[in-house]
């Protein structure tokens, strides 16, 4: 897919990406756009999936919906402004949160992550309005320049391990509200969580991970886990890479 012009960052915008370790929130789409693609990713989210059991995984190597939304031009043309043309993406994850559902704790991406070396942007995209109320994504920013360790997290949590309490400042954290079709973009390093959803709205939210050529996948996810080329080239060759799911 290519990348576009008008979404290429400016410089003060990528000089912020490596200040803050994030940017945005940016539109990918209108509110009614996500509307109509909302429905296609509940009917993904119903549909087993071909060689693993978690229905929010990697559904953009089965579904072309997810793959467009994943390589859309509005995302890939600014990770591009930063990370250079070579693109690939990694995985996919929906983030769905009922009403009632756990806390994510304050964690770095990098810590649980098959990859060396773990260098990766990701995009979140707002599928559903994303909001304090319904436990929208929190960042810290410069939290990327200090690598924190893990511990592990209390039973009331949604993962296993969190950042080390001890090592950041929650009074920093900023509230990532997004509209339905806005994304935001953060790197491996940025702590970032979300709050229990008290709420009564469900929120869903699209992961991108994307990587470049020189990163090595050490662990696949599934067997028919491969990477997908969004921009430029890969020159190293250091990992399996397959053509996105045909167009519908
Ligand atoms: O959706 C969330 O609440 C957390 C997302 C997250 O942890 C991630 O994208 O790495």
């Amino acid at each position: 897919m290519p990348t576009r012009k008008k979404d290429r960052l400016a410089t003060t915008a990528i000089d912020q990406f490596r200040t803050d370790g994030y940017l945005g929130p940016y539109k990918l789409c209108e509110p009614e756009e996500m509307a109509t693609v909302r429905c296609d990713v509940e009917r993904v989210l119903q549909t087993p999936s071909p060689d693993h059991d978690t229905l929010a995984h990697n559904r953009h190597l089965d579904h072309r919906c997810i793959y467009d939304l994943a390589a859309h031009p509005a995302i890939v043309s600014r990770m591009a402004s930063i990370y250079g043309e070579d693109l690939l993406l990694w995985r996919t994850n929906f983030f769905v949160k009922e009403p009632g559902a756990k806390a994510i704790p304050w964690h770095q991406d990098y810590n649980y992550w098959p990859l060396e070396p773990p260098v990766i942007i990701s995009a979140w995209i707002a599928i559903d309005p994303s909001t304090e109320a319904n436990s929208c994504l929190q960042l810290i920013p410069g939290s990327h320049r200090n690598l924190l360790p893990h511990v592990s997290a209390g039973k009331e949590m949604a993962f296993q391990e969190m950042a080390d309490p001890t090592g950041f400042d929650t009074d920093d954290a900023r509230l990532i509200e997004m509209q339905p079709g806005e994304f935001v973009l953060f790197n491996e390093r940025t702590l970032h969580h979300s709050a229990p959803n008290t709420s009564d709205m469900r929120r869903v939210g699209l992961a991108v991970r994307v990587i470049v050529p020189l990163v090595k996948v050490l662990k696949w996810d599934s067997p028919s886990h491969a990477l997908m080329q969004i921009s430029g080239r890969d020159p190293l060759g250091f990992n399996r890479v397959a053509q996105p799911p045909p167009i519908a």
